[in-house]
């Protein structure tokens, strides 16, 4: 049988976890086997009550569904509707956060803006002048306009006009320049419903038309107004994984995505009537830690500890010293519910938009953020007499890590301290030091090695002179096998590499923050091709993405921007499309010539970093920059 997880503090949990008859999601997955066909393929149909109907694959059965589509439309709405509900999450996010800076604005909740600078820059991007006075007015101004771009119908999003002109150009020629963020995920809802768009190509490239305004939309707002209203990140230290839990003190795990909750968790930690309280109830203090992307957003600007990444959700819980766990929405499985009443932990759901049955909801409303967050430290430190000491596994495994990276700091960064500027990373590409870049993003998934994925592609990528860039739960992945630590340089990277990240003192694996975060990837291409030498579009640069472990409808919306963005990205598993012939050239070769960027998928991840090193060697060949220095080498 297949490893479950290559994380030792993991295996550890897991061990114990069968001791004790607790279920987690490798069980669940077993149960499940053999999954279904034809949802692998991507060929059920269920939009219409014709149906359900679906494709025999196979060529014998039916290949037309009552209503007559075929499996090529069947795929393509199926995917499109993915796409739609990725990107509607990552925008409901961004929408959350348009609002949260209103409310700083009108000085409600307890919220402020913590970079003026960055919020005055942002404000002249949506044409509101310096003349407008006080911060307060600016964010104000701000956070109308922005609010107002979900509900716009006609023109084009603001940050969309952040792309290089050729690639402006070409998404005005293919007609996918996103217009407003929440028409194109409802006309996504409106083309793949029975009866209406029907050509497979027509569906996707609107698909991307959606996936382009959550990464140039929703997704870049939630990263901009964050920084403005929590600060934009700076590198830092901390820690990683399940041994970050404290024996001697209240451990309140934040899972979930929305920094508006986990800042104001975050703050009332250190409260010191709080901290006063749980000296009362015997903890030595109160201990804050993360799972997913919520984890990311407070390790970024606070350096609080991460206890895991998406599956270690349960096993966090396991450990039997979690006195509650706080989520809000995304990414947070159904299982915790029944699996926190074997501890004495407390679940507790804040948003309105995810409730679990019988669990306890505290509602977190912007406008009383610091009072709600205060209850629910409270509820959790009231909760630590009732832990069972007994049954306290906590697996002492952590790993240092230096996070906190940005399209502003990793300038800085490698610009050293006189010339803030990307000259030195192009310098280095060109020349030849560095072959290229990479990002490795998204989730992790039972239907592959628990981190294992991220681990050996991050590994073959360093050796190979790729710099790396990381998100989500990848990032995670990478920062417990010590991939973020400057130290890494010198013991994964290959030479060139080596030398760029000693010269800047930087790891050679980067941390940009959460999913939403991946705008920060955007942002960083559009300095690379600013700065010149490497062509004049996202398509020409010597750069890949990949999402080895991808699990999420998020990580397809995410996958869709950055090809329709120019960047060849592969996936481990492939998307439910194989049961489309055409839907699967169309992806994986035809949008090359449409978008510059198309999908490859791979799941063997050194199989696939060597596709991603190809990749970046034609690109090199196309820009007539010379040979690596290097020459690539194989696990
Ligand atoms: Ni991204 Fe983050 Fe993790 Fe995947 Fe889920 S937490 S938003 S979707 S599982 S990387
Ligand atoms: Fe079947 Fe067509 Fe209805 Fe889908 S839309 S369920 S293929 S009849």
């Amino acid at each position: 049988m297949r490893e479950r997880s290559v994380d030792r503090a993991t295996q550890e949990m897991l061990q114990r976890a069968k001791q004790e008859r607790l279920e987690t999601a490798w069980d669940r997955w077993e149960a499940q086997q053999p999954q279904c066909g034809f949802g692998q393929l991507g060929i059920c149909c269920r939009i219409c009550n014709m149906g359900p109907c679906r494709i025999d694959p196979f060529g014998k059965g039916p290949q037309r569904g009552v209503c007559g589509a075929d499996a090529d439309t069947i795929v393509a709405r199926n995917l499109a509707r993915m796409i739609a509900a990725g990107a509607a999450a990552h925008s409901d996010h961004g929408r959350d956060v348009a609002h949260t800076l209103l409310l700083a604005a009108e000085g409600k909740g307890g919220y402020q803006i913590k970079d003026p600078i960055k919020l005055r820059k942002i404000a002249a991007e949506f044409g509101i002048g310096p003349d407008t006075k006080s911060d307060a007015e600016v964010a104000k101004a701000l956070a109308e306009k922005v609010l107002a771009e979900f509900g716009q119908q006609e023109g084009e999003l603001t940050f969309a006009k952040r792309a290089p002109k050729a690639r402006q150009d070409l998404w005005r020629k293919l007609n996918i320049m996103p217009r407003g963020i929440d028409r194109e995920i409802v006309e996504v809802m409106h083309r793949t419903t029975m009866g209406v768009d029907n050509d497979y190509r027509n569906i996707l490239l609107h698909g991307m038309r959606a996936a382009l305004a959550d990464g140039w939309g929703g997704s870049m707002i939630a990263t901009e107004l964050q920084d403005i209203l929590f600060r934009t990140p700076a590198p830092l230290k901390a820690k990683v994984n399940l041994g970050v839990l404290k024996r001697d003190e209240v451990n309140v795990v934040v899972h979930g995505h929305e920094p508006t909750l986990s800042e104001m968790l975050v703050a009332a930690s250190r409260d010191p009537q709080l901290q006063q309280l749980a000296r009362q109830k015997g903890a030595k203090g109160i201990n804050l830690a993360g799972i997913c992307c919520t984890a990311n957003e407070i390790l970024m600007r606070h350096g609080i500890p991460i206890a895991g990444n998406f599956l270690q959700q349960e096993v966090a819980l396991a450990t039997g010293v979690v006195d509650a766990m706080i989520v809000d929405v995304q990414c947070i499985m159904p299982a915790l519910s029944s699996l926190s009443q074997c501890f004495h932990t407390k679940l507790i759901t804040t948003s309105p938009k995810a409730k679990f049955p019988g669990v306890e909801h505290i509602e977190f409303h912007e406008e009383r953020a610091y009072e709600i967050a205060k209850e629910i430290i409270q509820r959790a430190i009231e909760n630590f007499p009732n832990r069972d000491h007994q049954r306290v596994s906590i697996p002492a495994h952590t790993t240092d890590l230096i996070a906190g990276f940005t399209t502003e700091s990793v300038f800085r960064f490698l610009g050293g301290r006189y010339r803030a500027t990307f000259r030195p990373l192009n310098d280095a590409i060109i020349d030849g030091r560095l072959r290229g870049a990479a990002a490795i993003v998204g989730c992790n998934n039972p239907n592959i090695t628990h981190d294992w994925a991220h681990i050996e592609m991050t590994k073959e990528l360093l050796k190979n002179d790729v710099l790396i860039v990381t998100t989500g739960c990848a990032a995670i992945a990478d920062a417990k096998c010590g991939f973020l630590r400057p130290e890494a340089a010198f013991e994964y990277a290959g030479p060139g590499l080596r030398e760029i990240c000693e010269a800047v003192g930087i790891p050679p694996v980067l941390h940009l923050g959460s999913c939403v975060d991946n705008s920060r990837i955007l942002t960083t291409l559009i300095e690379i091709v600013g700065e010149g030498g490497l062509g004049d579009d996202f398509s020409k640069l010597p750069v890949a993405g990949a999402a080895p472990e991808w699990m999420s409808e998020k990580a397809i919306a995410i996958g869709f921007y950055v090809v329709a963005s120019g960047v060849f990205t592969v996936f481990g598993t492939p998307h439910p499309i194989y049961g489309s012939r055409n839907v699967t050239k169309f992806l994986t070769e035809e949008i090359e010539k449409l978008v510059g960027g198309k999908f490859a998928f791979e799941p063997d991840p050194i199989k696939a970093a060597h596709l991603m090193i190809e990749h970046i060697d034609r690109k090199r060949a196309e820009l007539k920059l010379k040979e690596p220095m290097y020459t690539p080498v194989y696990a």
